[in-house]
């Protein structure tokens, strides 16, 4: 074990000596000490195990206690914390979950690369009110002999992230499903940013009958309309600065099919203007915003536009509603 490791909690809990031996030389190391007593705080919230979530999980709903989970796979970012304001507002207690879920990335895709910083994680959060992360091991998921899956259809087979990323869900819905099942939440946040996995997940609760409602939060963007993820951290500086293009194309496709512009058209030239922005385009389409389903007119709406594109080895995807009268207010900004 490391030294200053500690050993009766969690791999990301780490003791430090207190009073500190080195004083409070500069408002910098005030500030540090700060951060580290917060994760130290927030390490003794992480559980790992089911039957440790079970039984805390259980103490709540004795109490008559509203549970609202936020599934995430880490690497935290102002929309996930978007995601636990929004179950705050909801809900009396709050699981945030961590877990880089291994069946949802395909053997070419960046599993092993993802970002995985579970202190800084915990460090973001110690500042709301979450009760409990939960943050099972692959072990613990998908334990020696695992052999069930939840395969869906419907909103899963739309032909837009399915057709890119045929494993993704599987991988998805049997996570999700199985985080619902461990934590039984009254609600559970998912974000707009990922329109299809919202709908999957939407129809999976509703079909095995799982007792939660699926709460959808609406997309954090950086200043320049970049969607946040937690895989923009891998953009070069020249890429990063061509990939608000996506958001912008988004916006202008948007407003000229609430204009009532031709839909192929309007599509084609947003999409040409995405390569010329050095994109490899995957898709750029108006679905049914309810059913992803196909649609080639604006009668046939609600519309939401979808785009996924990839940039040197980054793949970004976003989407945004198509407003039924004129063109509705702007898209929620960090910190905003
Ligand atoms: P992850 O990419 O970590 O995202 C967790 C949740 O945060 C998802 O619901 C996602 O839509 C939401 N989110 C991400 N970026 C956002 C943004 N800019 N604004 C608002 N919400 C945002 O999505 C997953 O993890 C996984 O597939 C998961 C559902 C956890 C299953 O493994």
């Amino acid at each position: 074990m490391p030294a200053g490791a500690c050993p009766e909690h969690t791999a990301g809990c780490v003791r430090s000596p207190w009073p500190p031996n080195h004083g409070f030389a500069s408002l910098r190391a005030a500030f540090a000490i700060l951060n580290q007593a917060k994760s130290v705080l927030m390490a003794h919230r992480v559980v790992r195990t089911v039957p440790a979530l079970r039984r805390t999980v259980m103490q709540w709903r004795m109490a008559g206690e509203r549970i609202a989970l936020v599934p995430t796979m880490g690497a935290l970012h102002a929309g996930h914390l978007a995601l636990v304001r929004a179950a705050r507002r909801r809900a009396r207690r709050i699981v945030v979950s961590i877990f880089v879920n291994p069946p949802q990335f395909a053997p070419h895709e960046d599993f092993g690369s993802y970002p995985r910083r579970l202190a800084a994680d915990l460090a973001a959060l110690a500042d709301f009110p979450v009760d409990l992360v939960w943050a099972p091991s692959a072990e613990v998921m998908y334990p020696a002999g695992f052999a069930s899956r939840i395969v869906p259809e419907g909103p899963a087979t739309a032909g837009l992230e399915d057709r890119f990323r045929p494993h993704f869900f599987a991988g998805v819905a049997t996570v999700v499903g199985k985080l619902l099942i461990q934590c039984t939440p009254d609600f559970a946040m998912f974000g707009e940013k990922d329109y299809q996995q919202l709908k999957v997940v939407t129809r999976l609760a509703r079909d095995l009958d799982l007792p939660v409602t699926i709460i959808p939060v609406a997309t954090v963007r950086e200043h320049d309309g970049l969607a946040l993820s937690s895989r923009n951290s891998y953009l070069t500086p020249i890429e990063r600065a061509a990939a608000p293009t996506l958001h912008r194309v988004l916006v202008r496709c948007a407003g000229e099919i609430a204009r009532g512009q031709l839909l192929a058209r309007v599509l084609d030239e947003g999409g040409a203007e995405i390569e010329r922005a050095g994109f490899a385009l995957d898709y750029l389409e108006a679905r049914h915003a309810d059913t992803l389903k196909a649609i080639a007119a604006r009668k046939d709406g609600p519309i939401r536009l979808l785009v996924a594109a990839r940039i040197g080895k980054t793949r970004l995807i976003d989407n945004i509603a198509v407003s039924s009268g004129k063109v509705g207010k702007g898209p929620q900004r960090r910190g905003s």
